[in-house]
């Protein structure tokens, strides 16, 4: 999307927006030209829901993702991340990471450590998620017996991505780039609920992507597997509240809860099957909204937001 609307940071050239991120390039100070080698990821106060990118930003959200990112990488040890500097302008600050540029696997990598959303509705049509057999008797909610890897397809904006047999991942990106990513993806999650899980928070599934630096090798000449993107937040992952954890039926999500349930509400005055966009919030509840991302921050690091 080419977004007229994107913030002009000097030193920097706007190249793409998504719904809720904006990436840009570094210019060369002596040259002016674009560097290839580096982008800023810059994570703004937009939030999405049912589709849409709502009118209303929610304070701190950016700031909230981008700290939460960088204090998981720090803690993912073993796994190379993407990130250069925080050392951003000063119009982002907190909210901007400089970032490798990376040749970005095109795999949504997901891994579901409990069920729902998509992954039920697979189970329930057919026993097993992304060809993984699962137990009968499993509900809304149930908990895995091991986390499993459930990749999709990276749609184009506006489209929705669609699941991803484990034959074809392998076609897209060889034998040996897809069982590092399905190990990966996995071990991310488990380690992510170790550490949420000390602080009574569940992450039911997340979705992460990775890039090859092609720049190096492995010891054995294999392609760098990276770290990219955002890490285990609130908009790749579902927290839920694991005091309020109950299985068979659907869980209150730790984010987003009251803009769905408010745009759900008469309140509103919206009809998601009318195909309009939805109205603006009301201030109590983007704070309500806010609030929900700060503890989630708090929360999980045991720290206020810097
Ligand atoms: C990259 N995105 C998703 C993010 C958007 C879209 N290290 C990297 N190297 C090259 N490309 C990317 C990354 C990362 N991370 C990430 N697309 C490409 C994205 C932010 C805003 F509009």
């Amino acid at each position: 999307m080419s977004d007229s609307t994107a913030l002009v940071l000097p030193g920097y050239e706007h190249i793409y927006s998504g719904k809720v991120r904006d990436l840009y390039a570094p210019l060369d100070p002596v040259t002016g030209e674009r560097r290839t080698d580096q982008v800023l990821l810059v994570a703004s106060d937009r939030i999405s829901a049912f589709d849409y990118v709502l009118d209303t930003p929610i304070p701190d959200k950016g700031r909230v993702l981008t700290q939460l990112s960088l204090w998981w990488f720090d803690r993912l040890v073993g796994l190379e991340n993407h990130v250069v500097s925080t050392d951003v302008p000063a119009a982002v600050a907190g909210r901007a990471v400089l970032v490798r540029r990376l040749e970005m696997i095109p795999v949504e990598c997901i891994a579901r450590a409990y069920l729902t959303g998509g992954g039920l509705s697979e189970y329930r049509q057919s026993g097993a998620v992304s060809g993984v057999p699962l137990p009968a008797g499993l509900e809304d909610g149930s908990r895995l017996p091991v986390p499993i890897f459930t990749p999709s397809t990276k749609a184009a904006m506006g489209q929705h991505d669609e699941p991803m047999t484990i034959e074809e991942v392998q076609s897209a990106v060889g034998t040996q780039v897809a069982a590092r990513i399905d190990v990966l993806t996995r071990r991310i999650l488990a380690r992510g609920n170790e550490i949420a899980g000390a602080n009574g928070i569940i992450i039911a599934d997340t979705k992460v992507e990775f890039g090859i630096d092609r720049s190096r090798e492995d010891d054995s000449g294999g392609p760098v597997i990276v770290l990219a993107d955002e890490v285990l937040t609130p908009d790749s992952s579902r927290f839920w509240p694991a005091d309020q954890w109950q299985p068979g039926r659907s869980q209150p999500s730790f984010d987003k809860q009251f803009v769905r349930d408010w745009l759900t509400s008469p309140e509103s005055g919206w009809d998601r099957s009318s195909g309009e966009a939805p109205p603006p919030l009301p201030e109590h509840v983007v704070e309500a909204t806010r609030a929900r991302y700060l503890e989630a921050y708090e929360r999980i690091t045991g720290n206020t937001l810097p």
